[in-house]
């Protein structure tokens, strides 16, 4: 019956979700097959987030170990009101930058009163789900999810918007860069906010070597099973033959390079195919997944100074394990 479909669906509509082609990121197979294929051999830490990898990660954000989810939730919700006044206020744009299933942002909306949400992610399966029930909670408030391989960098669809952009970066995902690649990214992200616009952005700090390791090898093994899972998912990427069970889980900090190292280590000499190759891989020898770069205050600041922003603010939890800061195009 024509008008019943409307009555349902009165105004929570779908958000839009759209894909941006990245022209400059190889093809996922090509650049998986060059990753095993070299002589430190490495898979992406992108490559981690398919839907099972999405929920691993959720997972991992309850661990007791994991402090960084929770304890930057507790500096926003601690310091909110102040930081949407240096924010510039309601009505804004909110660009979520690998908004996952966007938590983080919708514990924004209630102070902060977004005209616009703008939700980043590779994982657009994941995304476009989490956006659809957030639209239902927030009927006011215009929403859009961007499918996009960051790693190319950050290109974002023409938008109509008024008012500021306020692009908000959390979870010390910046961490998953090399220093210099984070102030290349950095330098984009101060670029897509524009002259009015700012970036709030959460780092994990240097700390004590046993936090930092309880942190990313846990007792139950979430970690070590988000690791393995990325195996399963470039199985199917790239048509490789990995068998889980052939490789164990290893994550370590290292402090002369200030990052939390990922690693899969093969339990036993194994090899593994994939179309027109292969590698042979001999008992303990490692597949890169992931860094995780520590910051201090001063250091990450002196990155944000880099990358042209003219002045940020900070805020830390009580025992100075993660910082929210808050920075300002000009
Ligand atoms: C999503 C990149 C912030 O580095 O802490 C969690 C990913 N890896 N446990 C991090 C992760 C292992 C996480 N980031």
């Amino acid at each position: 019956m024509p008008g019943d479909a409307d009555h349902f669906d009165a105004r929570p509509t779908k958000p839009r979700v759209v894909v941006v082609p990245s022209s400059q990121a190889p093809r996922p197979r090509d650049e998986i097959l060059a990753g095993l294929a070299a002589p430190r051999p490495a898979i992406a830490p992108k490559y981690f987030y398919d839907d099972l990898g999405s929920r691993l990660f959720e997972a991992i954000t309850q661990l007791p170990e994991y402090y960084l989810t929770r304890t930057e939730a507790s500096i926003l919700s601690g310091h909110l009101p102040e930081i949407v006044r240096e924010a510039g206020g309601e009505g804004a744009t909110l660009v979520d930058v690998g908004a996952g299933n966007c938590q983080k942002a919708a514990r924004l909306f209630s102070a902060l009163r977004p005209a616009r949400y703008v939700a980043v992610d590779i994982a657009v399966g994941f995304l476009a789900a989490s956006l659809e029930c957030l639209q239902r909670d927030f009927p006011d408030i215009e929403m859009l999810g961007v499918g996009i391989d960051l790693s190319a960098g950050l290109r974002l669809p023409p938008m109509d918007e008024r008012g500021r952009r306020l692009l908000f970066y959390p979870g010390s995902s910046i961490g998953n860069f090399a220093p210099d690649d984070a102030i290349a990214l950095l330098r984009q992200f101060r670029e897509a906010a524009g002259p009015e616009g700012a970036l709030l952005i959460g780092v994990d700090l240097i700390k004590e070597t046993t936090l930092l390791d309880a942190a990313y090898d846990d007792p139950l093994g979430v970690t070590a099973a988000f690791n393995l899972n990325v195996l399963l998912h470039v199985n199917r990427l790239a048509g490789t033959d990995f068998d889980v069970r052939k490789w164990r889980h290893a994550a370590f900090f290292d402090p002369v390079s200030s990052r939390v190292e990922m690693h899969l280590e093969a339990r036993a000499d194994v090899t593994v195919g994939w179309p027109g190759g292969g590698r042979r891989f001999k008992a303990g020898d490692r597949i890169h997944t992931e860094n995780s770069y520590k910051y201090t205050l001063e250091g990450f600041g002196a990155m944000l100074r880099d990358a042209g922003f003219a002045r940020s603010r900070a805020w830390c939890d009580p025992r100075g394990w993660f910082a929210v800061l808050l920075a300002q195009a000009r």
